[in-house]
């Protein structure tokens, strides 16, 4: 077969110039002097495309040709953020494009900020997944990512008196020009309905046999998405399902002569891809989610072995072909899926289709939450899905079979284990499916892999020890350093080369330069730019005003009690009290400005109320004459993947203050680390990897050990007497009860306070001192500007670990044992 013939625009600016034209003219059907600011940016989103088509289709080509050993990504998020610059820089495309616009009278920059960036993710799990697609398109393994296609992403967050205001996202008005629709690849997927036995064939060749009589059917279109690799000739596929009516869904009502109740019963199949759910943890039970999971996976698995395989594959060989990593449990419908499949369509035998599907299929935890794995009642799973029901409980039965075969009839440990649980209500552990399922069952990070076989785990891990490990967590060094800090990229580059973009462990040839005087200063010039770029954003987009000659200190991620954004702001309500009570003098602290980020899950009452208080803190930090001298609170709202692009090159110091054992991972700190910020943090998830690698003296390590908070917990912790003892504490919430940051009502925080007074899940109050002591520590290294940059520069060269190319690699060996295919 010949190559195919594909156009590609010249790599020139007069190349750029005509196509950009050609754009402009032939698809915005304008012209340069009428062009809108969007006309432009989609022209120029087109045209960039163009320059990658002859990749794309070239590489989809070889992986069909070639059939190699493929990782197939299920996830039902993926937080993409902007997508012009990151293809302009995996194309090589930047200088020319800038310049090509630039002799048309236009601001390359002025483009980037037209887009709306595809936030089709709730926070780490989504961001994970998008890193892990670039790493894995740049290192050139055959791999395609599923995922779902939501008309309305993440909402928008608003702040009213201080108080979060979703609004939908609305990022496809716009036009959506880096999708590619493709109608004719439509699947079909069926809902509720019954199953039925019947017999199979004649005489002696007569089995009984199931098939599922769906009650109802939906579309699913697909829409491609590229996934250039880093200037390797290759661009993968993500594959986002986008859902429809059926054209007989309205037929019967159609005929009824009810045209307006068909159009209007359209909505209902239209609704499953409507909106991504913005919980993200303590999982709401929501039927549409479970329709949204089983859409996706089901369209997903269809698609791979329709259009991915040869026509005459054998299913037998499908491990051979394909591993299908289960991104969390939200995909895991997809196991009893591929059963139905294999065993009702396809006709093996079960304990052959058991084999096939076990050996496809790995999973990866994200949590130790025990509210936060997911569960769905029998009842609602067996509405939706009568068949994989019924096959989700021969799945347990002959693992149950076997745990009772080995533990000698342990009737607790069978409880403990099953798929089933059978209180509060009977339902479906889909942890518990997920790893009696897979062939491997993978953590996020050390110690978060260790907890779950200690613990979330603990009897799975007896039974099959070699199922578990770790790989973990990483981020992709292409949007996070090379396109989100120029200036450092160039100091780096300039340094050691550029090769560190797709091999991040060369970072370490800068550990000599942390104690060369004149790249520290040329380091510390690169932070101050970034700091002013982001006072230009929060000017511009948030009307905040900030200080580039403070210390930022940040602390961005979803809002959750665990993650302990509450202790923080008690750190700031204590220096606000230290300053207006006269304990000290504002000479003598570090000017700060302290920015938060973060949206609360729309139900999450408490954490709605914490973002209240970070609110009404700064407010009053920000009119105090003398405060504010030295101390800033600065809440953007709406953080988003855009916004961490300028944030996360200006900080310095990373806030990662999480109770020790609750954190699967994070991957926020590792952005940080790796532009040069240190990190203040506790002792969970990546954490603890980071400051092994950077070096206790470049790491402000506070707080409670996981054994040691989970001994305080059994031995039964008793929050108030930490209000008791300590009077820097007793000031500061006494200070939020009494109505400080409420204009005086004492009731607007009381459910805050009284949280803390009395339960404290997760242990701010215990960890406050050691918090304040560490604060001081960070306090006295920053006035060291020469020692604080050194330490900032160790970072920088000491978390090449956590590129998210090395956590493909561990996947790869660990997991996947993938082919690579060569660069093109
Ligand atoms: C499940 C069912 C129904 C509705 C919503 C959900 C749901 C959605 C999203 C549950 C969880 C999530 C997201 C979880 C998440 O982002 N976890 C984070 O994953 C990161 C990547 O591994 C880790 O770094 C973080 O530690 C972990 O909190």
């Amino acid at each position: 077969e010949p190559t195919p013939l594909i156009a590609t625009p010249e790599h020139t600016v007069e190349g750029f110039v005509r196509e950009y034209l050609r754009e402009l003219n032939f698809a915005q059907g304008t012209i340069l002097e009428r062009a809108s600011v969007n006309d432009h940016y989609l022209a120029l989103a087109r045209t960039v495309r163009h320059y990658l088509m002859a990749r794309w289709i070239t590489t989809t080509t070889e992986h069909y040709r070639r059939q190699p050993k493929a990782v197939a990504y299920l996830s039902a998020e993926y937080l993409l953020g902007r997508q012009l610059d990151n293809a302009l820089v995996a194309a090589d495309l930047e200088d020319i494009a800038a310049e090509a616009l630039a002799s048309l009278g236009i601001d390359l920059a002025d483009l980037r900020e037209a887009e709306v960036e595809p936030g089709l993710g709730n926070g780490g799990l989504g961001r994970l997944a998008a890193c892990f697609i670039d790493s894995l398109a740049t290192m050139s393994v055959p791999a395609i990512g599923y995922g779902i296609r939501y008309e309305y992403g993440i909402f928008r967050q608003t702040f009213v008196d201080g108080r979060q205001v979703e609004k939908p996202d609305e990022w496809l008005v716009g036009g959506a020009p880096w999708e590619f629709a493709h109608p004719e690849h439509e699947v079909t997927v069926g809902f509720g309905g019954h199953t039925e036995r019947y017999v199979d064939g004649e005489g002696d060749d007569a089995v009984e046999r199931t098939r599922w009589v769906p009650g109802w059917k939906v579309l699913g279109v697909p829409y491609n998405y590229m996934v250039p690799g880093y200037r390797n000739g290759r661009v993968n596929t993500l594959r986002l399902w986008s859902s429809r009516a059926t054209h007989a869904f309205d037929l019967k009502i159609f005929n009824h002569g009810d045209y307006a109740e068909a159009v209007r019963s359209r909505t209902f199949a239209e609704n499953i891809s409507k909106v991504l759910y913005p919980e993200d943890s303590t999982p709401q039970g929501k039927e549409l989610r479970l329709q949204q999971q089983y859409f996706f996976v089901a369209c997903s698995l269809r698609d791979f072995i329709n259009q991915l395989l040869p026509e005459d594959f054998d299913l037998h060989d499908l491990p051979e072909r394909i591993c299908f990593q289960l991104n969390d449990t939200h995909p895991v419908i997809a196991v009893p899926e591929l059963m139905r499949i294999l065993v009702d369509e396809e006709g093996f035998d079960w304990d052959e289709a058991w084999e096939v599907t076990r050996r496809c299929f790995a999973y990866t935890c994200h949590t130790l939450l025990p509210e936060a794995l997911e569960v769905w009642p029998v009842d609602v799973l067996g509405r939706l899905l009568p068949r994989h029901l019924e096959i989700i409980y021969r799945i347990n039965d002959e693992f149950l079979a076997r745990v009772r075969e080995h533990s000698g009839d342990d009737e607790l440990l069978v409880r403990r284990m099953s798929i089933i649980a059978e209180h509060p209500a009977r339902s479906v552990r889909m942890a518990h499916l997920a790893t009696v399922a897979a062939t491997k069952v993978n953590g996020v990070a050390e110690l978060h892999s260790q907890l779950l076989r200690d613990k979330v785990l603990a009897d799975f891990a007896r039974f099959w020890p070699e199922k578990f490990t770790n790989v973990t967590n990483g981020v992709t060094p292409r949007r996070f350093v090379r396109l989100a800090n120029p200036g450092l990229s160039g100091l780096i580059t300039e340094a050691i080369g550029e090769g560190w973009v797709t091999d991040l462990d060369r970072l370490r040839d800068l550990e000599p330069l942390a104690d060369d005087a004149e790249f520290r200063r040329r380091f510390r010039e690169v932070k101050d730019a970034n700091k002013h770029r982001l006072v230009d954003l929060l000017a511009r987009r948030d009307g905040i005003e900030i200080d580039p000659g403070t210390m930022l200190d940040v602390m961005v991620k979803r809002l959750h009690e665990y993650k302990r954004q509450t202790l923080k702001i008690l750190h700031v309500i204590t220096l606000y009290d230290r300053i207006v009570s006269g304990e000290v003098a504002v000479e003598d602290l570090v000017p700060r400005t302290v920015v938060f980020g973060a949206k609360a899950a729309p139900g999450y009452v408490m954490a709605k109320e914490i973002i209240a208080l970070i609110n009404h803190v700064g407010a009053v930090v920000g009119a105090h004459p003398e405060v504010s001298k030295v101390l800033r609170v600065a809440f953007p709202a709406n953080y988003n993947v855009t916004v961490a692009e300028t944030l996360v090159p200006a900080a310095d110091l990373s806030e990662q203050i999480s109770l020790a054992g609750k954190e699967a991972s994070g991957t926020g700190n590792m952005k940080f680390a790796l532009n040069g910020a240190l990190t203040i943090g506790t002792d969970d998830g990546a954490n603890v990897e980071i400051r092994q690698l950077v070096g206790d003296d470049h790491f402000f390590l506070f707080g409670l050990t996981e054994p040691e908070a989970a001994a305080m917990q059994e031995a039964g912790y008793r929050p108030s007497s930490y209000y008791e003892k300590n009077r820097s504490l007793r000031r500061a919430l006494d200070l939020v009860a009494h109505g400080e940051f409420s204009g005086g009502n004492r009731s607007t925080f009381e459910p805050v306070v009284s949280n803390l007074l009395g339960e404290d899940r997760f242990m701010v109050l215990a960890d406050f001192q050691s918090y304040l002591d560490a604060q001081e520590r960070v306090e006295a290294a920053y006035r060291d500007p020469d020692a604080w940059s050194r330490s900032a520069v160790l970072n920088v060269a000491r978390s090449g670990f956590f590129s998210s190319d090395r956590s493909m690699r561990d996947y790869m060996d660990r997991i996947w044992h993938a082919e690579v295919l060569p660069p093109l």
